[in-house]
């Protein structure tokens, strides 16, 4: 099945300007499990979601959606972590922008590894409603609890938006080494202007990789998440820090994690999907003029 139902020649591999990397991988998941089921319930709900953005007036899809899936993983996590990364990493030389959809937020840690093996100076963003820089969380030091410390030892330029949740130790390390962080209670009494700025203080480098985890929204856009926590980011107000970010850096690659993979409430699924697409139009934006 292709993303958003597109037409065959609009899903050729060959061609695409974007391809899909499905994830389905749930291995160190605490709270709430159910997450290596999300790819598949945001690929179904995609078929719901409009081609044309409204805001953008045009149809992302026009530039080639490709899909691939990764899949057949084992019980070794950090091995799983690796074939993660050679996936991607075959994929993102062939120079599409990169859509990784998951699965637990471990396999960004993979997805980075695959990254660093061509990229140096890149900056990670991170939306999350938790700060994920523990040095170690059980059962590995590639946890998803730990996503962020370990992307912070292979780019050396991180940071963090919508956190409203953390250990002693992340808050801490945040201390020790003057972290970048936009908490969620800040980003509530922030304009746009001072986020953009804050940004532009904060990200030293032209290329961006963005890791979403969804449960950096508030619940009313997505609660089907495996660490809820109150008082999150709203739509518009991500969308428009998206935007601002796809606009002014080279975004090459997003992923897209913890979504529960579950039917009810449809709509967690479905504003995943959506957000998907909005991600798409922003980076295909650029092609348009
Ligand atoms: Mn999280």
């Amino acid at each position: 099945m292709h993303f958003f139902n597109i037409n065959k020649k609009y899903a050729q591999y060959k061609g695409s300007k974007a391809c899909i990397i499905s994830i389905p991988y749930e291995h160190t998941v605490s709270f709430m499990a159910g997450c290596d089921l999300g790819p598949s319930a945001v690929l179904h709900a995609s078929a719901n979601v409009e081609l044309y953005d409204e805001e953008l007036q045009f149809k992302p899809h026009i530039y080639g959606i490709s899909h691939v899936d990764v899949a057949d993983f084992s019980e070794d996590h950090d091995a799983n972590l690796k074939y993660i990364g050679k996936e991607f990493l075959k994929h993102y030389k062939s120079g599409k922008f990169i859509v990784s959809v998951g699965g637990e937020h471990s396999i960004t840690i993979g997805l980075l590894e695959g990254l660093k093996q061509v990229e140096e100076d890149v900056s990670i963003i991170q939306f999350d409603a938790h700060a994920d820089l523990r040095s170690f969380y059980p059962p590995s030091k590639k946890s998803h609890a730990c996503v962020m410390r370990r992307a912070s030892e292979m780019f050396p330029n991180t940071l963090a938006l919508g956190i409203r949740s953390m250990g002693e130790d992340a808050a801490s390390y945040i201390k020790k080494n003057d972290y970048p962080i936009l908490y969620a209670k800040d980003l509530f009494e922030m304009s746009d202007k001072e986020v953009q700025e804050y940004l532009s203080k904060v990200i030293r480098n032209k290329k961006v990789y963005i890791t979403f985890d969804v449960d950096v929204f508030d619940a009313s856009v997505v609660s089907l998440t495996g660490t809820p926590e109150p008082g999150g980011l709203g739509w518009y107000q991500t969308l428009r820090i998206l935007k601002h970010i796809f606009k002014k850096y080279d975004v090459i690659a997003v992923d897209v994690v913890e979504l529960i993979g579950r039917e009810s409430p449809t709509k967690c699924a479905f504003n995943t999907a959506l957000l998907i697409r909005k991600m798409l139009g922003y980076k295909f934006l650029s092609f348009q003029n």
